[in-house]
């Protein structure tokens, strides 16, 4: 009887709040994850990369291409800090970080959620993220390796600007850390055939640790591999652990129209595997990156993207950027653009949440 009581205890899913991974998680991180998680029972949030800093065709001008198609803002925006490591002014995408600091701050007083990408430089050769020239990357910044202080030094720097986000009394912001991500494609120094899963995953304890240690205990983070799997051992292979990762998901893309099908199939396979996992964890489920580059199909928002991620618990979706330099690369709609209208639909929908939403 007592073992049923616990049994029946443990898989009711509201029977336990989630937990930050981190024990010493702020009050503010606490409360975005039980937000989150209240959330995911209404809904499932709109999230975009750079919404505020640049768009299709525009930079610096304040404004947003979602809120300008269908007159809101997204729920979650994702924010880049590449370059910030080298003590770079603007990121590899070209957005000054104090540009990055005050939407950071903007969006939280508006009762929005930040996440964070961070495509890191390769310390070994100087290249950037996609140089995959060494296998000797991930070793050479661990504990004993040639670039073990430089990359302290490099997670210094990312540390000195989380410590300077704060809200206006003062606390830090909450936010959504995702590095290391699609480690299981090899397009990143970081990826599946540049290093062994126990110094990918060693990689990710030294990077929590050295953050933690300089006081951040504000960031949740957000596990994100290539999409496509369809077991639970390939998702969790290079897994860091349920004492560091906050939210689980994946990065998946669908390119071109022509692979709508392969696109819907890939992810309804992947949440199969995801759905369950997260459950027993106790821990929140994400698209931590998707989107299909021009959107060239005008219904594309209804007939693809919701369909497809309405039956699950999922907390955020987010979209990838909207260049303002690569008129072919953007992944939301924007004022005129073949979706624009569905767009509208899709925000209408009881169960999208935007920021006016939350
Ligand atoms: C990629 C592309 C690049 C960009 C990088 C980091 O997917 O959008 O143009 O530099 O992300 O944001």
């Amino acid at each position: 009887m007592a073992l049923m009581g616990l049994m029946s205890c443990r898989t009711s899913p509201k029977a336990e709040k989630p937990q930050p991974a981190n024990q010493y998680a702020t009050d503010e991180a606490k409360a975005l994850l039980e937000r989150m998680a209240a959330l995911t029972d209404r809904g499932i949030m709109f999230g975009h990369q750079d919404d505020l800093v640049y768009g299709h065709a525009w930079k610096d001008s304040g404004r947003s291409d979602v809120l300008q198609v269908c007159g809101t803002y997204p729920a979650v925006f994702g924010w880049e800090l590449g370059g910030l490591e080298l003590g770079h002014e603007v990121s590899l995408d070209s957005v000054p970080f104090e540009k990055i600091r005050e939407s950071i701050r903007w969006v939280h007083a508006q009762g929005g959620i930040s996440t964070i990408s961070w495509h890191a430089n390769n310390p070994l050769t100087g290249g950037n993220a996609w140089d995959v020239s060494s296998d000797q990357v991930v070793k050479s910044i661990l504990s004993g390796g040639e670039c073990h202080a430089q990359y302290l030094n490099y997670l210094n720097r990312l540390a000195d600007f989380f410590l300077t986000l704060t809200s206006n009394d003062g606390q830090l912001i909450p936010l959504i850390f995702r590095p290391y991500h699609e480690h299981t494609g090899s397009w990143f120094w970081w990826g599946q055939n540049l290093c062994t899963p126990e110094d990918y995953i060693s990689l990710w304890t030294m990077t929590v640790g050295q953050l933690t240690s300089r006081g951040l205990n504000n960031l949740l983070y957000a596990y994100a591999p290539t999409g496509g799997f369809s077991t639970r051992e390939a998702y969790l292979e290079r897994y860091p652990g349920d004492n560091i990762i906050d939210l689980l998901g994946f990065d998946t893309y669908q390119r071109g129209v022509e692979q709508r099908e392969r696109y819907t199939q890939s992810i309804v396979r992947s949440m199969k595997v995801l759905e369950p996992l997260a459950r027993e964890r106790h821990k929140l489920l994400i698209v931590a990156e998707t989107g299909l580059e021009s959107i060239p199909d005008t219904t594309w928002w209804t007939t693809t993207f919701w369909p497809t991620f309405k039956p699950f618990p999922i907390s955020y979706v987010l979209v990838w950027r909207n260049a303002c330099d690569k008129p072919e690369h953007f992944y939301a709609p924007f004022p005129g653009q073949i979706s624009a209208d569905d767009f509208v639909s899709f925000e209408k929908l009881e169960q999208t949440l935007f920021l006016k939403d939350l």
